[in-house]
């Protein structure tokens, strides 16, 4: 277990991602803009953007409070809270609560929750638009942002998840449909700091490896959390379904050992080795 103070180290970055956030519907005073605030002002982790602030001092760069990376991740936590609002819709997960607080079509209604939803992930481009980088690094991270949110990325393993594509009746499908629909969110933080802090190819492949088995590791550690929830449902497969809760354990350990193994060369990889620990053995 590293010493590393990860609350200590997240607190500024999280502060400076909600700024950019709430600076993103704070333009013009509207309801609609009032509505996609709430889910924004209802918390969460914010370990999306705290990956591609990890990933880029890991590079050695320090973070300036004007950094481009906090408006980065911005955009990424916004498609994450966007993907919330509409799972939590009745023809998805039908959920009325999350973070302790109604869900955005319980606290407003269906439709203003679709467009809430909508909203947030058209503006999550629209601020990538605005960073300091070069053209072609801000074209690079819209790439990297609508492959990893579309249909080869989280909307591609969210179809998979509902039973589009067939049943998820292996290991190999279930590893496939939780890299898209989670990883993919978390890996392209990776992606970003690697783009924003000029990653040499070595190191590119270092942070890609990375947020690949620690995209995974998420979800396995996830699965873990949602274990007795999820034994009395008869939903599709999950991995403790099919490893039983100590094969997934074990699992989310050797990805995540993977995970670290990777990044160990890197100038400072200290906060990435604790968000890798904490992802894995996390309790919420
Ligand atoms: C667009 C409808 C639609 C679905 C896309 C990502 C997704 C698929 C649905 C969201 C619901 C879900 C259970 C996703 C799995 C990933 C996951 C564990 C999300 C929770 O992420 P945390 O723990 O949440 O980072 P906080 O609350 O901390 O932000």
């Amino acid at each position: 277990m590293t010493s590393f103070n990860l609350p200590e180290w997240s607190h500024p970055h999280r502060e400076r991602v909600l700024t950019c956030l709430r600076n993103a519907f704070t333009t013009e005073e509207s309801a609609l803009h009032q509505a996609c605030l709430y889910p924004i002002e209802t918390g969460g982790k914010r370990i999306r953007p705290l990956f591609l602030c990890a990933g880029l001092e890991a590079l050695g760069v320090h973070l300036t409070a004007d950094h481009d990376a906090y408006i980065a991740g911005a955009s990424i936590e916004l498609i994450h809270t966007y993907s919330l609002v509409h799972d939590d819709l009745p023809c998805m997960d039908n959920d009325d609560f999350r973070r302790g607080k109604p869900t955005v079509h319980k606290q407003y209604n269906e439709g203003i929750a679709v467009l809430v939803g909508d909203a947030l992930l058209t503006k999550a481009f629209e601020i990538l638009t605005s960073l300091k980088t070069t053209p072609a690094q801000a074209v690079q991270l819209i790439q990297l942002l609508g492959k990893a949110a579309g249909s080869v990325g989280m909307i591609g393993g969210q179809s998979l998840d509902i039973g589009f594509e067939g049943t998820i009746d292996s290991i190999e499908r279930l590893t496939k449909l939780h890299r898209r629909k989670t990883g993919a969110l978390i890996a392209v933080g990776l992606e970003m700091a690697a783009v924003l802090g000029q990653a040499t190819p070595t190191q590119q492949e270092a942070l890609h490896t990375f947020g690949q088995q620690i995209g995974l590791a998420f979800q396995l550690a996830d699965d873990l959390l949602d274990a007795e929830e999820d034994a009395q449902e008869d939903g599709p497969p999950n991995f403790t379904k099919l490893l039983g809760e100590e094969g997934t354990k074990t699992l989310a350990e050797q990805t995540m050992k993977q995970a670290i193994d990777s990044i160990t060369e890197l100038p400072n990889p200290s906060a990435l080795l604790a968000l890798a620990e904490f992802t894995v053995r996390r309790n919420h």
